[in-house]
Parts: structure tokens; sequence; C-alpha cells
């Protein structure tokens, strides 16, 4: 009970009741729909009920149909394609996605997968000319290229189409030299927007009407794409009875990018995550069914978190040790026995990753403590060493916005070089502050949250300077505590069985549809907390209201054993959950805030 979480009870909405009645669920539930503003009543039904029958067409794709065609003419025309893909868990998936969807109507495919440290993000232009000079006539970019106008330049004389498909921001094109990132803005609309290319595939180019669902990610527009490629090849908008069940498993492989991506969980990204995390329990992929294996998950229900923190890692070790194409062959071409080979190398690459992880995230403690980020006054920070492992400096970036929340930018320097990776919170824009510090670095770019840069290391101290003072700008007092959104009050005896089961069919959970965390407001414990655990790290207890006693574990929070005694009234932020144990179904909460009453 020792950091402070500001709690924030959203305001309880007056149509609850009645959304409830027309619902028929408890008002609870309503409430919680509400606060995620899906409020009409045909909305929440369809959120309640998802359906595949709910996801765009995907002609409504900007882009998608003239690239459905071309590629359906290299289909059959036996011309070479290539896939372009990325190293992350997104790009991956995306590739394989298309690769399956060439490779059933019988197209030839290959793919290629920059190797992360070496050539780092995007499209390669030394790459592209080799890809074209080996025979491939059309290449198709997956998550990435949409930066990379003048990579595309090398492919000019070569004979060779460049479709690309990504779901990042773009600069804009502009003729003085004051360039700027669009990150958030609409571009301006110019025609053509990208000349260098057959045609390009992206949620948010500007067309009139703009694409329902701008948060799209890679996996979600290769799987877009994948079914316009089928209804081209069908020669309608239904596809073949075969293409069909391979669209409903390419949903397996679209959630896992989508979750891995931290794309808004809402409308189509929801309903993608939603039947593709159900698809993979059940999948015929070799390679998911190994990596699944290998996970320990065999048999059981798969959610956002273990899509996100167990199979995705697996996954992206490769890419941040060495090469991601293994997990592209995992997801392809792997039969039974190569697949398992694959998935056990994943293992020990992932254990080397999380040992790697652990040694820089101490030294980036020590090092936040040296130069006082710890300090109330400090509003951001820049962390760097020589011998940080760039490929995991992100993941570590994430702890330190957990643990210190503030926004971290970590460093890996190398020869006079530097690669980076950030994290941020909540309302300060990471890819934007980055920019404002453009005269200190040779590159950057990404997303609200999360961004990377390039630096040269006499920059190191100058880029610092500028970073903290634009931080000090920008992040707010409020900014720096962290926050807990309560959906509503409830009381013990509201958190029924059925109640907290349907609470869970509102899921997936994830970004941009945030677990359900309710507000129990003077309960009391009910009996000693024990410590509970291999470290005994956590702490479990019996709460009681009224008649109703439930029991309650909090997780990382053994300290709280020595401060909640038996009779004490408390009150608690907590997400519900049924746990299954010898045929009962038991509600239990997870605590994830406790307060005196
Ligand atoms: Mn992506």
């Amino acid at each position: 009970m020792q950091q402070i979480k500001r709690w924030t009870l959203l305001p309880p909405s007056e149509a609850a009741a009645e959304l409830a009645n027309c619902l028929k669920t408890s008002p609870l539930i309503a409430q919680i729909l509400l606060n995620r503003s899906v409020a009409t009543t045909s909305d929440c039904q369809a959120f309640l009920a998802p359906s595949l029958h709910h996801l765009h067409a995907p002609a409504m794709l900007p882009g998608v149909m003239p690239a459905a065609e071309r590629i359906n003419h290299s289909i059959r025309n036996k011309e070479k394609i290539v896939i372009y893909g990325d190293y992350d868990v997104d790009g991956i998936t995306a590739t394989a996605i298309l690769w399956h969807a060439i490779t059933i109507l019988g197209g030839e495919v290959d793919y290629y997968i920059p190797k992360r440290l070496e050539e780092g993000y995007g499209l390669n232009a030394e790459a592209l000319r080799q890809l074209a000079d080996a025979g491939a006539k059309l290449i198709v970019s997956v998550d990435c290229g949409i930066t990379a106008l003048d990579e595309a330049k090398s492919l000019r004389n070569k004979n060779v189409d460049l479709i690309i498909t990504d779901h990042h921001e773009w600069r804009e094109r502009e003729s003085s030299n004051d360039s700027h990132l669009t990150a958030g803005l609409a571009p301006r609309v110019q025609e053509p927007l990208f000349p260098e290319c057959f045609v390009v595939v992206h949620p948010r180019l500007p067309i009139d009407p703009p694409y329902p669902n701008p948060y799209l990610c890679g996996a979600g527009v290769a799987f877009k794409l994948a079914w316009a490629i089928g209804q081209v090849h069908a020669g309608g908008p239904r596809v073949s009875e075969d293409f069909k069940i391979f669209l409903i498993e390419a949903t397996a492989l679209a959630a896992l990018g989508t979750v891995a991506d931290v794309v808004p969980l809402h409308g189509e990204n929801r309903t993608l995550a939603h039947f593709g995390l159900t698809c993979l329990k059940h999948t015929r992929l070799n390679g998911l069914r190994a990596l699944i294996a290998s996970a320990g998950l065999v048999g059981q229900k798969i959610d956002s978190y273990h899509a996100g923190f167990l199979l995705a890692p697996r996954l992206n070790a490769c890419g941040r040790m060495g090469h991601a194409a293994l997990a592209v062959e995992l997801l392809t071409k792997a039969d039974e026995g190569r697949a398992n080979e694959i998935a056990a190398f994943l293992e020990t690459q992932n254990r080397e990753r999380q040992t790697i992880e652990r040694t820089i995230a101490e030294e980036a403690i020590d090092q936040a403590a040296k130069f006082g980020y710890d300090k109330p006054d400090c509003r951001g920070m820049v962390l760097s060493s020589e011998k940080w492992h760039p490929g995991v400096i992100g993941i570590v970036a994430s702890r330190m916005v957990n643990k210190f929340n503030r926004p971290a930018v970590m460093i890996a320097l190398n020869n006079g070089h530097g690669q980076g990776s950030g994290r941020s919170i909540p309302g300060f824009h990471l890819a934007r502050a980055l920019h404002a510090c453009r005269d200190h670095l040779e590159a950057c770019g990404g997303h609200e949250m999360a961004a990377g840069l390039r630096l040269d290391s006499t920059k190191l101290e100058s880029f610092r300077a500028a970073f903290c003072d634009h931080a000090k700008k920008m992040v707010t007092d409020e900014m720096l505590e962290e926050e807990i959104k309560l959906d509503c009050l409830a009381a013990l005896s509201d958190l029924n069985e059925p109640v907290v089961t349907a609470m869970q069919r509102l899921g997936p959970f994830g970004t941009g549809n945030p677990k359900p965390t309710l507000f129990c407001q003077s309960v009391q414990v009910a009996g000693p907390p024990r410590r509970v655990g291999k470290n005994a790290n956590h702490v479990q207890l019996q709460v009681k209201q009224n008649n109703t006693f439930l029991r309650c574990i909090a997780f990382n929070h053994g300290d709280w054993c020595d401060q909640l005694q038996s009779g004490m009234t408390i009150d608690l932020a907590v997400q519900a959950s049924i746990n299954e144990y010898n045929g009962y179904r038991n509600v239990e909460l997870e605590i994830k805030d406790c307060r005196p009453s």
C-alpha cells in the first residue's frame, strides 16, 4: 500500500440500466460496454457476439484490389513473387499469411526477412536489387516499406513491380526541406503518393470515405489482402471452399500479429483477435502447434495474455538474437519434425534473451539512480551502454516505464553509433518527441507509445539534454502517477459466477479494450492473509462484505501481508476471474491496488 496510484472511477452512466435491460445482462456489464464507447444496442450485441461477418469487405481497404489483381497475374503466369517481411511478430505472421495464400493458389512464392541487427527495419536497396537479380518479378512488402521510397528506386529498370503493404506512419513528400513526420495527422492528398511502386495497400491512405479501421496491423493488412487475392482468383466476392477454410485458419496468425503489435482491440481488430485466438487451440499449422506445445499450452484456452506474453516472445526471440527467417520458416514450410526442431531452438533463444534482459534491466536501474531519473523532477530518461544488446533494449525500456512511470529511451552503443528504442506513458507522443530532438539524431520513427532512433555517439549527451528538456515541458505531474481506471463500483455480491463469466466474454483484452477493473468499497479482511508463490512474493486473502466471501490474490505484493490484518476494512481495485478446479467454478479477485477504507 506504499506506492501511490491514482484511482479514477469512471462516471456511471444513466443509460446503463436501460441498456442492461435491452441486452438482458447485468448493469455492470452494460456500464463496462459504455466505458469502452460501445453504446448502441446493436453495437453491444455485435460486441457480445463477435462474428466474422463483422469484418469489413476487403475491397474497402485502399489499394487492395489492384494489388490482388497484380498478384493473381503473377500466380497465373508463374512469375516469381517474393514477400519482403519484417522481423517482429506482426511482420512474421503477415509474411506467413500471404505466403500460404499464394501457395494454396499455385503461385511461386518465396520470402525475404531482413536481419534486424545488420540491415535494420524496412526495405533495403541492396536486398531489393539482389531479389530482382535472382529472378523476382513481383515484390510484396508486408508490415514495412511505406517509408522506403528512396530504396524503392533501386528497382528502376529492373522490370520488377513493387507492392507495398504497411500500416506504419509515413513522411510527407514536400518540396521544402522542412519535412516532418505525419504521425497521427492526415497526410496531404498527393497523387500519386508513391510513384515508385505499383500500388500501396495501407489502412490510412487518404481516400473518401476512409477505411473504417485505421488501426489494422501488418498481419491484418496481409489477411485482408489474402482474402482479396482469393476473391479475384474465384472471380467474385465468394472465395472457394478451400480458401475459406484457409482464411479461417489464418485468423490465428492475424491474431498473433494483432496482439503482439498492440493495436487497439476493438472493432475489426477485436474480431480478428477473438476468432484467431479461438482457432489457435485447434490449429492444423505445424509451426503454431509446435510453438503452442513448447509454451506448454496444449489443450488450453489461449487468450491475449498467452499470445502476447508466451507465444509472441518465442517468435520474436530469433529476430532479436539472430535471424527471424527461421520463425517464418516455422510458420510456412516446416513439416512437423522441422517445426518441433525450430520451436525447440526458439525456446533456447528466448531463454537467452530473458537472461540478457535481466542483466540489462539491472544495469539500467542502477544507471537511472545515478542520473537521478528516479527523482520527482525527472520527466524522461535516456540510458545507454556499450554492453547492451540492441535487440533486447526495447523490452527493457518497457520495464523501465513500468518501474518509473516516465518515458524511457534505451540506447545500445557500438563503435561510435547508437541504436535506440523507447517506450512512453499515455499522453506523451514518443515519435513526436524524438522528432523534436531530430537535430541530434541520424534517424527516428515509430508510434505514440513506442519508437526507435539512430544517433552518432558524440551526440548522445546533447540528445539526452534535448530529450529530457522536451519531456520536462510535455509531461505533467499528473502523467507521472500511475492511473487505475475503475469501471464501476461493485458489491462483492454482484460478482457472482454468471456476471464474471459474462465479463470475460468482453475479451480479448488489451490496448483499447482493458480488462474490467472494479471498485470494491469497504470490504473486510476475513482471516489472516498469507504469502504464496515460489518466493512467497504473492499474497492471498479472503475478503467479506455482508454475507459474501471471496478469495483474492495480489501478485508481487507479498509486502502487503504485514499491513493487512484480519478485520481491517479496505477498498480494493480488482479484476475478477473464474477459477476452475475439480469441476468447480469459483469467482476469484485479483487485487490491482488496495488502500485503507
Ligand atoms: Mn507492425
